[in-house]
């Protein structure tokens, strides 16, 4: 397997300042040496130069729509050529609003996706539905076929088909959704594990679940789009919408080397790491640590262990 690495500093689809220092600061912990130690062809694509929108002013409630349709038709553009290349992508955020280039971008080289997103949020609001404005809540919603009449025409978003079927779709961690995005995921019969479930069932049935629901309704490439606030603060304080009562670190791993084993996962998103929310240098130390350690599960590690196929015993 071989990593095609994307970095992707853009914060506009929510507030905060400083997340788009994420892509950098994972990098800076290691990760490529890591991946390539383990084992992992890695190329990295550098990270994507976005346009510098100046005039974008609020669609209805929707806040800087125009920087965000355009950041994400460019990352689009990025993942299919790390698609095409032969890659796993990995697209290092910047906030979620990039889930929507990034999906939209694996579909485009691939075809039909299974979507794995792990968050403490569904980010399924649509433009409308939203109270906060933030496209980062809103990805999902324009993403799913079935959301398509409910999506307005946006500035900057003409490029954007929807590409994901609600059956394909799973969330893990969920514990802060609004009632419209319920409302929503009722509607259309998505599958969610939320922190609930994940309480009652555990986490390995949780990912047994998710993996037979998902391959009942066709084997599809898998995109692993993993929000780091669906750990729980006291492990990644360093993000900009942290809920209590999160995944311990362990169920975090879990779930990567999960996905990992079932030889399916083709493109993942680590995001929403924000240095600039924390209090201490250890909370942004083990925030990024964690994001790194995500990640290599997500390219084979395994905490029993691993060797070279081709190890000889000296
Ligand atoms: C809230 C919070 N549901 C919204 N969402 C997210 O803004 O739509 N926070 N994604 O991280
Ligand atoms: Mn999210
Ligand atoms: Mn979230
Ligand atoms: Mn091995």
């Amino acid at each position: 397997r071989s990593a095609g690495i994307i970095g992707a500093p853009f914060s506009r689809g929510q507030p905060r300042g400083g997340v788009e220092r994420g892509p950098d600061l994972i990098r800076a912990a290691g990760l490529l040496n890591r991946l390539h130690e383990q084992g992992c062809a890695v190329k990295d694509y550098g990270n994507v130069a976005f346009e510098d929108v100046v005039q974008d002013e609020p669609v209805g409630l929707v806040k800087r729509v125009r920087a965000v349709g355009s950041a994400n038709q460019r990352l689009s553009e990025a993942v299919q050529a790390v698609k095409r290349d032969g890659h796993t992508s990995v697209m290092l955020g910047g906030d979620h609003s990039l889930a929507i280039g990034s999906i939209h971008g694996h579909s485009a080289a691939v075809g039909d996706l299974s979507v794995v997103w792990v968050d403490a949020h569904a980010d399924i609001n649509t433009p409308l539905s939203s109270y906060t404005g933030n496209i980062h809540g809103q990805p999902m919603s324009y993403l799913l076929h079935e959301l398509h009449t409910k999506i307005p025409v946006l500035p900057n978003f003409s490029w954007l088909k929807p590409c994901v079927w609600a059956k394909d779709l799973v969330y893990v961690g969920l514990r802060d959704v609004d009632p419209a995005e319920h409302y929503i995921l009722k509607l259309l019969g998505v599958k969610v594990f939320s922190m609930s479930e994940v309480d009652q069932l555990g986490v390995s049935r949780v990912m047994e679940e998710t993996c037979d629901y998902l391959s009942a309704r066709g084997k599809k490439p898998i995109h692993l789009s993993y929000d780091i606030d669906a750990i729980d603060p006291s492990v990644t304080p360093v993000t900009g919408t942290p809920v209590a009562g999160g995944l311990t670190y362990r169920e975090g791993v879990y779930i990567a080397e999960h996905l990992s084993q079932t030889g399916l996962l083709s493109a993942v998103d680590l995001v929403e790491v924000n240095p600039l929310r924390g209090q201490t240098e250890e909370d942004v130390r083990s925030t990024v640590s964690t994001a790194v350690e995500l990640l290599l599960a997500c390219f084979g590690r395994l905490r029993g262990g691993n060797h070279p196929l081709d190890y000889r015993l000296p």
